[in-house]
């Protein structure tokens, strides 16, 4: 059994896609980010990051005591080498799915995730950083694009966790008007995830469902729900104090 300490954003929705993928047991322990969940001493021993997803894997391969893994790029390598599937074990495909697995975690969702801060969450009037992050999150998407204009899936011919990485980014792309529309051969490798069952399985888990209030165009936090997301009690948890 694995724990999936998860929150209902791309980051933890990739890790539940691998986790229908290879069709293993998992218990789901939601965490509301918002309410600032992720800050405790407790989560801290689980991800000194305090941040989601994570897992607790209480079998391992081998056999001995459970294994954490934070980070959803470590943690759906973690879960691929464990199952055997959708990462090579060696040579250019497995080099070609760790780099565009990593072109993901370390590029795209970072740039995703401060365009999104700056046109959903920040106050209104902040034009410079807005147009530099989605400015860029447009040029990975046109890299993308490029890319699936020559192959199937990312990694080439095979499905991989380097799609699982990417897919569901591009879904909640759209509450930030920035969806699939002049990216055909995104749209088409799109579709194509979506009908896989352990795609549809996953985000159709009431369990896993994203609450209303993580999916608003503008959001609007309150003094506590900003503090434990950006402000003092974020960085608190991290000190310990
Ligand atoms: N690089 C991390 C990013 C994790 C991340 O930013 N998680 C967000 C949810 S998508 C979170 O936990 N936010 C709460 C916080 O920052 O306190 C990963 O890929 O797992």
């Amino acid at each position: 059994m694995i724990d999936l300490h998860y929150s209902a954003t791309p980051n933890g929705q990739k890790i539940a896609i691998m986790l229908e993928e290879i069709g293993a047991p998992f218990r789901v322990i939601p965490y509301d980010i918002f309410n600032g969940d992720q800050l405790t001493a407790e989560f801290g021993q689980i991800n000194p990051n305090h941040k989601l997803p994570a897992i607790v894997d209480h079998a391992p391969g081998g056999g001995g005591d459970p294994v954490t893994v934070f980070e959803s790029g470590a943690i759906l390598q973690y879960l691929a080498e464990k199952s055997g599937r959708f990462l090579a074990p060696s040579g250019a495909p497995r080099a070609a799915t760790l780099s565009w697995l990593t072109w993901q975690v370390a590029g795209l969702g970072p740039m995703g995730g401060q365009a999104s801060h700056f046109l959903r969450y920040a106050p209104a009037g902040q034009d410079y950083a807005v147009q530099r992050y989605t400015r860029e999150v447009k040029r990975l998407q046109d890299v993308l694009e490029k890319r699936l204009e020559k192959s199937a899936y990312v990694a080439g011919d095979d499905y991989s966790i380097a799609d699982m990485a990417i897919w569901p980014g591009r879904a909640s792309a759209f509450v930030m008007g920035m969806g699939l529309g002049d990216h055909p051969a995104t749209h088409r490798w799109f579709e194509v995830i979506r009908e896989r069952p352990a795609v549809a399985r996953a985000m159709g888990r009431e369990d896993l469902a994203a609450p209303a209030k993580y999916i608003g165009r503008h959001q609007k936090l309150d003094e506590a729900e900003w503090s434990n997301m950006f402000g003092d009690a974020n960085h608190a948890a991290v000190r310990g104090d």
